[in-house]
């Protein structure tokens, strides 16, 4: 029975700019103003990360009347909406947003565009975070859609003024489709200039293309919630590839490897290096001999910490409190 030879890491895998972002800034409040530091929903999708911030003192709520007053609060990195963030406000918690500024850029675009009368479409998955927090940037006017049925059943008030808006973490290849199928009914329509799908996505998914096609095993580090690494897993499944998603190397079930020569590992935008790290470990005690990675394009992006958390340690910056 053959066992696993070789293992290829795709390139670029794991941490994106937000999420590095997002977890800076949990653990930045956590060291300015101690525990606990509250947060408004997972941080970002990942058991792993969720935990190790809890250990350290912060706590994960999913409604604000469960802050207790006076408290710091931090948004997670999938964003919030309009009712979120003045219900905040209101409540007078000490604030910090960790959305990412991929996504408070279409949140932008949606106000400057709704303020010249458009309506919108905004392609995403029903329930996800995000879409609720870029839904909830308007008292309504975004028709959400799924896929390419729900199109058709689009109601628009008018068609002269539509713009179509969407999640970050899309399939690239799903949302080109119901692009189409927007823009087939609504030829007006008006795009993105730079698509609403992030860099990271497209760079992951990009990265398991190229490696599917190498390998006989597809395994994708992530959690059940996140949205990009279900992507990932999917994206191997759809090239023929089997592919399986695990939360940690415990996951792994031996049995998936029986006449598996090859396999390819990556991981979610949300998935830490040391879970992956782990897990080549497993797969090395199964029998894999050599681990190569398919090198792919390299990630230099990198977003600022907002105002009252960039001190490193050492000296507050200029204008800021110490
Ligand atoms: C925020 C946004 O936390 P994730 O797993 O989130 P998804 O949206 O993929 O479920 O990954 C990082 C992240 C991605 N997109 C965070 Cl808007
Ligand atoms: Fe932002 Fe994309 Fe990461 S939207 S949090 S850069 S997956």
């Amino acid at each position: 029975m053959m066992s696993p030879q070789e293992v290829l890491l795709a390139e670029p895998r794991g941490f994106c700019a937000g999420v590095d972002r997002a977890i800076e800034i949990v653990e930045r409040a956590l060291a300015k103003f101690g525990a606990p530091i509250y947060v408004r929903h997972e941080i970002v999708h990942n058991t792993y990360v969720v935990n190790d911030l809890k250990a350290k003192g912060a706590i994960f709520i999913e409604e604000l009347s469960d802050v207790p007053p006076g408290a710091t609060l931090i948004f997670s990195a999938h964003g919030v909406s309009k009712a979120v963030q003045e219900e905040a406000k209101a409540r007078g918690f000490h604030i910090f947003d960790a959305t990412c500024p991929l996504v408070s850029k279409v949140h932008v675009e949606v106000a400057k565009l709704a303020q010249e009368g458009y309506e919108f479409i905004m392609i995403g998955h029903k329930g996800h975070p995000e879409v609720e927090g870029t839904l909830g940037q308007l008292d309504g006017g975004i028709h959400l859609v799924e896929d390419v049925a729900d199109v058709a059943r689009v109601q628009t008030v008018q068609q002269e003024k539509l713009a179509v808006v969407t999640q970050t973490t899309l399939s690239v290849d799903d949302a080109a489709e119901i692009m189409a199928a927007v823009r087939a009914r609504f030829p007006q329509v008006r795009e993105p200039k730079q698509q609403d799908i992030c860099y990271a996505t497209q760079n992951r998914q990009d990265a398991v293309k190229l490696m599917s096609r190498q390998v006989d095993l597809v395994i994708v580090v992530g959690s059940p919630t996140s949205s990009n690494s279900n992507r990932l897993r999917e994206l191997a499944e759809r090239l023929g590839t089997t592919a399986y998603m695990v939360d940690s190397a415990d996951e792994l079930q031996p049995a998936w490897f029986t006449g598996i020569a090859r396999v390819g590992l990556t991981a979610g935008a949300s998935a830490p290096e040391v879970l992956v790290a782990e897990v080549l470990e497993r797969v090395k005690a199964l029998g894999a001999v050599s681990v190569r990675t398919l090198s792919g394009i390299e990630e230099s992006i990198k977003f600022p910490l907002p105002k009252g958390l960039r001190m490193d340690g050492v000296a507050p910056e200029a204008g800021e409190e110490a």
